[in-house]
Order: C-alpha cells, then structure tokens, then sequence
C-alpha cells in the first residue's frame, strides 16, 4: 500500500469541501456559502454544506451524515466553524461536543462576532487545528460576504454589453439587441449569484427591463438553482422619474427606489423608498448608498446600468469586477460611450483594470477585469 501523504490528503479533503460549498452559492445569501468534509483516517465518514439562512450550517449536517463514526476524527470546513449564537447555534461546540479531534479551515470568518473566536474555542477544548489550507479558494467563494464584513460595502461588478467598437447603443439610445442571446442567457447565472441587481432611472424609463432571474433564459449547461431566489432591484431614481407602470415591478421581488428626498408612495406593496444624503451634485451619494446596502445584508451587486452611473462607479473605486459581453457588431462612432467619465490628466492617471478572463460566449466574447493595483 503507498503510504499517506498528510498534506496531499489535507488539500483533497479542502477541495472536495469547497465543492460541497459551491452548491450553496446561490442561496444561503446573506450567509456565505459553506462546506464540510467529517473524515476518519482515510475514509469519509460525513460531508455537508450550508444550503440557506435559518437552515443548519455545513458543519452540522456533516456532522449528522457521520453519525457515530465522528469520535476522533478530523472535520475539514470552509469556513472558520461559529462560536455565536445566530439564526442557529455554534457550530464550534457541536464539534466540540461530537468528540472530534483535528479541525482543517480555510479561512478564518471575517464576520466580527465569530472572527476567531472558533478556532480558539475550538483549541481551549484541547482540538487541533489547521487554518489556511486552500484559503484563496476559499475566499473566492465569498467575495461579497468578505467586502460587507470587512469593508462594510458589497462587492460590486459592472456588468456591461458593447459591440465590438465599444459602443453600448445607437445615437438615439437603441441598443435591443447587441449582444448575443448566448450571453443574455450567460448573465442570468451571475444575476442569481447577486443579492441585489443595481440600475438608474435612465435604464428603466429607456430599456423597461425586469432585471430578474429568468428560468426561460437559464443557460442549458448549468443546473437551475433550488430555490430560486430572485434579487432585490434597486433603482437609483433621485429625480423621482420611475413611475409605477414600469416593468420591474412586475416581479414580487423587492424592488428599492434610491432617492435623497421622499417622494409620492408607490402603489406596489413590494416596492421600498430608501433615503440616502445627496452628494455636492445632489445626486445620491454612491459611498453613503452602499454602506446602505451593507446594513440591509446586500452581499454581492449586479449592475446593469447606463454611462453614467457607470462611469460614476469606476471613478468613485467603486467597482470591483467589470464583466464585459462583447458583440462582434460595429457601431460607429456615433454610437453612445459604454462609461461617461471625465476625461483622465493623463494616461498615468487613468482608472486601469487587468484582464483575468477572457472567453467565448456563442458568438460573443466575455470579458472580466478587476482593479489594477500596483
Ligand atoms: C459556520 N458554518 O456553514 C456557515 C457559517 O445566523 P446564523 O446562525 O446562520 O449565522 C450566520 C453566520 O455564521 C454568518 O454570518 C457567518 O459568520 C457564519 N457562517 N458558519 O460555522 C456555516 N454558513
Ligand atoms: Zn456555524
């Protein structure tokens, strides 16, 4: 028999928990997505991931799944376990209690009310414990429950579609469709992964759109997630433009209207005002309104908006990931800008992003950028 390297047998167990989590991505917002691998010498006794807010977490249903096969044996969790008690109660002192001898995490949990606090409950009751292994693969997993713990904002990505000019409309602001139905079938996916899909008035009164999560354009490849939770639509409106027949509303899910000053009550019962302090241009402050967003538990937003907004994002550093679909149609150079933003000094001082990916959708290409840091 070849023997056991330890380390190798450590990240298997990693991933294989990892996996398990990536099952939750879509649904246990606002918690993180969680995963758990029990295993007893080399044998997987139990395995469980988190799968929504309320529900037990990855730890426990391991814990069950290895029923009596969990003395001694080695947990391997995502995340660092809970020593609060929450919506349920710390997962450190079921381990504890379950008799388990070696805990692996990947990373510690950002949310101050655990924040190490696990693991040193967990060493006190006399467990070894591992943290940092896969931990970048870990903290991929959560990025927008790491910015609202850490940051005390979400994780924003800008979503935009251009042609292959870069042009995101005609002159006259028609723009239906330039990318393909490949790629409006692609960003269904990423709409379910965000709590909150972000747009402008402008979007709204030009396009009418539903911003939804559409089971008719969900792309064939990839399992529909169970269930499926639609975001909340947040519409920045400071100039009280949306009006009540527009077709977000259409959709139970919540739809916010931002505005820095109290308008007329809508008629839609599923539709919320949220006040936010205007900036030095009276337009709602974007600083103000994602610290906003944090308190109300938003994790990750989607935007879908028009030049402006977009271009106020970027230059705000607002932004965390650009997803570009890129259509192979030529616009001209009549055609609208895909971000309205002051002209940079210099090419020094330009916003810079770096290209992580970059892959073909049906016809189009997609394209994913992050902030450049030095
Ligand atoms: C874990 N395992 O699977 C998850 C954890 O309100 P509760 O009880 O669901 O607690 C939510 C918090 O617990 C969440 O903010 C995060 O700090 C942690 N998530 N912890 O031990 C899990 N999902
Ligand atoms: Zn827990």
């Amino acid at each position: 028999m070849t023997e056991l390297n330890p380390q190798y047998f450590d990240h298997q167990m990693m991933h294989r928990a990892l996996m398990l989590a990536r099952r939750g991505l879509m649904t246990t917002r606002p918690n993180p997505a969680v995963g758990c691998v029990i295993t007893l010498g080399t044998e997987v006794v139990g395995e469980g991931w988190h799968h929504q807010a309320g529900e037990p977490h990855a730890e426990v249903h391991a814990l069950r799944a290895a029923g009596q096969k969990v003395r001694g044996a080695t947990a391997y969790v995502t995340l660092e376990p809970c020593s609060h008690i929450g919506r349920t109660p710390p997962c450190c002192d079921a381990l504890i209690e379950a008799g388990v001898k070696r805990v692996v995490v990947a990373m510690q949990d950002p949310n101050p009310r655990v924040s190490g606090n696990g693991i040193q409950r967990l060493k006190a009751a006399g467990i070894s414990v591992d943290v940092g292994v896969l931990q970048l693969a870990a903290e991929s997993l959560n990025p927008g429950f790491i910015s609202r713990m850490t940051r005390q904002r979400p994780w924003v990505t800008l979503k935009m579609a251009t042609s292959l000019d870069a042009k995101t409309a005609l002159s006259d602001g028609r723009s239906q469709w330039i990318t393909s139905s490949d790629s409006r079938s692609d960003v269904q996916f990423f709409r379910a992964q965000a709590d909150a899909i972000l747009s402008g008035a402008a979007t709204i009164l030009a396009d009418d759109p539903k911003l939804t999560v559409r089971v008719d354009q969900w792309p064939k490849s990839r399992p529909l997630p169970e269930p499926l939770k639609q975001p909340v639509r947040i519409i920045i409106d400071s100039q009280h433009r949306v009006n009540d027949e527009a077709r977000v509303f259409d959709s139970p899910a919540p739809v916010w209207l931002v505005r820095t000053t109290p308008g007329k009550p809508s008629c839609h019962p599923h539709c919320h005002e949220l006040i936010i302090a205007a900036d030095p241009n009276g337009k709602v402050s974007l600083p103000a309104l994602m610290v906003e967003l944090a308190n109300r538990e938003i994790n990750q937003l989607w935007t879908e908006c028009g030049a402006n907004l977009a271009g106020a994002l970027i230059q705000q550093q607002l932004c965390d990931r650009l997803m570009i679909y890129s259509s192979g149609q030529l616009l001209g150079h009549h055609g609208r800008s895909v971000i309205d933003m002051n002209e940079p000094l210099n090419l020094a001082s330009a916003p810079r992003f770096k290209i992580i990916d970059r892959r073909q959708v049906g016809p189009d290409q997609r394209l994913v950028a992050v902030p450049h840091t030095q």
